[in-house]
């Protein structure tokens, strides 16, 4: 027999117990248009509005993904509906989502997505379009105006491929026809992510037509802290939650119980009241992006380059290692939690909930997923912090061998000699960096700091960050990994 397909006509089908939507669906109507449909959004910001749909049904959700046409396969014979699988020691718990109305693939629905982006039923444009997506400088937040898709937008205003593209396009849309800006709200691991949306997206508008700029520069970009562990999706996964749910869902989101969204509350055109979903609406959002980016993603970076490289292939299986736990815990403690201002939020406690979480032995976060895309990332997770203990004269050991080990990580080659599939825009660049330099560390080091893109001139020319660096890389391409965690924490 084959077996049912989730959609909208099975939903009453599903298993007993199965969470579906509590809402009439064919009442729901497009508020909200979300660029990089990608299983982050799937498993947070879509989780968020299904609680909200019943109160009011005028936000729901259209995706849409600029890359790939992956997303809109699976969800399209399904009515849009999936399945997020919440997994914590005690089993996975499933869930179906309604909140995704459509998905269109940006490649071959550019002109309907474009229509719909300029609809004045859509106020709010939100984005997770992964660091990358940004097409900026990662050391600066400066839009990178020679990226091949920001030449190429800007050669075709009306047929754009980057999100900055799409977002000036459907705005300058707005403007002709005489419509309210829709706002604009990041969900990336970007710091201060609405200023850099904002800085970006004016910069690209302004390229285009100043006048357009100075209309772009009132739209309101509030800056959002997100947070949810969702590893990628197995085959294994995709039986698993079909078992439970009784229904094939071709692509189900696999998560923890956590989750935390705190939102700058800018939205002149309105918004869903995320506050009725658990979402913290704050006049600021930096510090919490900070203590987020700095303690969460700071290790989780740590542990992806200095764990695979150590053998692990998962997060929770390098926190069975006590010389990794007791590297995180001092790189949270002794040089994160002391460059943090954050009145009223115990940081202590914060840290703990950050190791069990990380533990969590039902997640298969793998370690390669994290270490994607290091050169978007490494500046807000651990530069930032190493600059400002670095200004205070303050020790950088921990964050140091996290650099190194990523350092060590996009040469492309392993400890054991095999090859390492190194996913970053600037893979080609390292990668001849490292042949180059060889097992030299200090030519390796040399090689890759030279990337302003990445470090900037104060690191590169700073001689307390090559020491501290370059000492780990020393030991990382003599002794391994492991041996260099456990030298650093002294076990
Ligand atoms: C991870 C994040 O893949 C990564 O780089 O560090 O996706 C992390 O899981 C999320 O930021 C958690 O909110």
């Amino acid at each position: 027999m084959t077996k049912l397909r989730l959609s909208s006509q099975t939903l009453p089908k599903l298993a007993e117990g199965t969470h579906v939507p509590a809402y009439d669906r064919s009442g729901v109507t497009p508020g909200i248009v979300h660029l990089g449909i990608g299983a982050f959004h799937r498993a947070h910001m879509a989780v968020y509005v299904d609680d909200l749909l019943k109160a009011d049904p005028s936000w729901g959700i259209v995706g849409a993904s600029l890359r790939r046409p992956d997303t809109k396969e699976a969800l399209e014979p399904q009515d849009g509906l999936y399945t997020i699988a919440v997994r914590d020691a005690a089993g996975t718990h499933p869930r179906v989502i309604g909140s995704i109305l459509s998905v269109m693939d940006a490649n071959t629905q550019r002109e309907e997505l474009l229509a719909l982006m300029a609809d004045p039923a859509i106020r709010i444009v939100s984005l997770t379009v992964t660091e990358k997506g940004y097409c900026h400088d990662p050391a600066t937040g400066e839009l990178d105006t020679k990226h091949a898709d920001i030449v190429h937008d800007l050669a075709n205003p009306a047929a754009p491929k980057s999100a900055p593209g799409m977002l000036v396009e459907a705005l300058a849309r707005r403007k002709a026809a005489g419509v309210a800006p829709f706002t604009v709200m990041s969900c990336d691991n970007l710091p201060s992510n609405g200023e850099t949306a904002k800085r970006i997206v004016t910069r690209f508008a302004a390229l285009r037509d100043a006048e357009l700029g100075d209309w772009v520069a009132g739209v309101a970009f509030p800056s959002t802290m997100v947070d949810r562990i969702v590893p990628s999706t197995t085959d294994a996964d995709r039986a698993e939650v079909s078992g439970l749910i009784g229904a094939e869902d071709a692509w189900p989101i696999m998560t923890e119980p956590f989750t935390q969204w705190v939102i700058e509350d800018h939205f002149p055109g309105g918004r869903p009241a995320f506050e009725k979903a658990g979402a913290q609406l704050v006049a600021d959002v930096e510090p919490f992006e900070h203590m987020k980016l700095r303690m969460l993603n700071g290790s989780h970076s740590t542990m992806a380059y200095s764990g695979y490289l150590g053998g692990y292939e998962y997060i929770a299986e390098v926190m069975g290692d006590p010389a990794y736990v007791a590297l995180i815990h001092g790189l949270m403690t002794d040089e994160a939690m002391p460059t943090l201002d954050m009145p009223g939020v115990d940081l202590g406690a914060y840290r703990d909930q950050l190791l069990e979480r990380f533990r969590n032995p039902a997640l298969k976060h793998r370690t390669w997923q994290i270490a994607m895309d290091g050169s978007q990332k490494l500046p807000q997770r651990l530069l930032g912090t190493i600059r400002d203990r670095l200004a205070n004269g303050q020790g950088i050991d921990r964050l140091a061998l996290g650099v190194a080990a990523w350092m060590r990580y996009v040469t492309g080659i392993a400890e054991d000699g095999s090859e390492i599939d190194v996913r970053d825009p600037h893979a080609l660049k390292m990668h001849a960096i490292a042949a180059d330099a060889g097992d030299d560390p200090e030519a390796l080091f040399d090689g890759l700091v030279a990337m302003s893109e990445i470090f900037g001139a104060d690191l590169a020319e700073n001689a307390a960050f090559r020491t501290a660096v370059v000492g780990h890389l020393e030991t990382l391409f003599e002794e391994g990994a492991r041996a260099t965690v456990a030298s650093v924490v002294g076990a």
